[in-house]
């Protein structure tokens, strides 16, 4: 296990209150964050989680985490999940996991994000990281075109689009909410925001890996200790 995530996921902990509804993020750091969660819960704290993915409810319920429903809920304190990718402005690419359309909707209805993430995750410019793109299915080489459009409008030095394939070679990975995850090279994303906002008025794009004003908190973990930027 990696010092450094490991550090990140018990620093989170100190922004976790009885009482809060938390956003469970998705990935190998939420993981380790779940796990130290559970212990505190059964040491006694009292919170409800609502699950970003299909593997976080499993791993949740393994530690012990009550969870809520999603469509049951009014609100979420406090969403922890982990990045592929932060900025110094906090813009993140998420999406490696191929969680981010569910991870956005709970960070998004979130009151306050925290981000943990080791220190590999910190670039001066997103985009080394290939971006996440979940899109419906229905005409995707349509989408993928417009897609490519969209990052060179907005700066990218954007490069090929590759349809993520389940690990076992079967075919296409579907996501959670049954779309597909297009990977787009894009090396370098000089406007985040930008690039944003003209991959949202993509009919066939579900959601983008790019999230923006979303983290108030950055906490990078290192070997012998954690980093927390607000
Ligand atoms: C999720 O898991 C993501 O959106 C991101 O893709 C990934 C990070 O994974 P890890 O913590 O395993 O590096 O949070």
């Amino acid at each position: 296990m990696s010092n450094a995530k490991e550090n990140a996921a018990l620093a989170a902990l100190d922004f976790v209150e009885d009482g809060m509804m938390l956003g469970l993020g998705s990935g190998s750091t939420a993981e380790i964050f779940l796990e130290h969660l559970g212990e505190r819960v059964a040491g006694g704290l009292r919170v409800q989680g609502v699950p970003t993915s299909a593997r976080t409810a499993q791993v949740a319920t393994e530690n012990g985490i009550p969870l809520a429903d999603a469509n049951k809920i009014e609100r979420i304190h406090l969403t922890i999940d982990g990045a592929d990718e932060v900025n110094p402005e906090f813009c993140l690419i998420k999406g490696g996991g191929a969680c981010l359309l569910r991870e956005k909707i709970i960070a998004h209805a979130s009151e306050r994000m925290v981000v943990i993430a080791d220190d590999r995750k910190m670039v001066d410019v997103l985009g080394a990281f290939p971006l996440p793109i979940e899109v419906d299915p229905f005409g995707m080489a349509l989408t993928a075109e417009k897609i490519y459009q969209a990052l060179i409008k907005s700066g990218c030095e954007a490069g090929q689009t590759v349809l993520r394939q389940k690990k076992d070679g079967s075919g296409p990975l579907v996501t959670d909410g049954g779309h597909y995850i297009l990977d787009s090279r894009c090396r370098k994303i000089p406007k985040p925001a930008d690039t944003a906002d003209l991959l949202s008025r993509i009919p066939g794009v579900m959601e983008h890996g790019l999230f923006i004003d979303l983290a108030d908190v950055i906490v990078i973990g290192e070997t012998d200790h954690a980093k927390v930027m607000e």
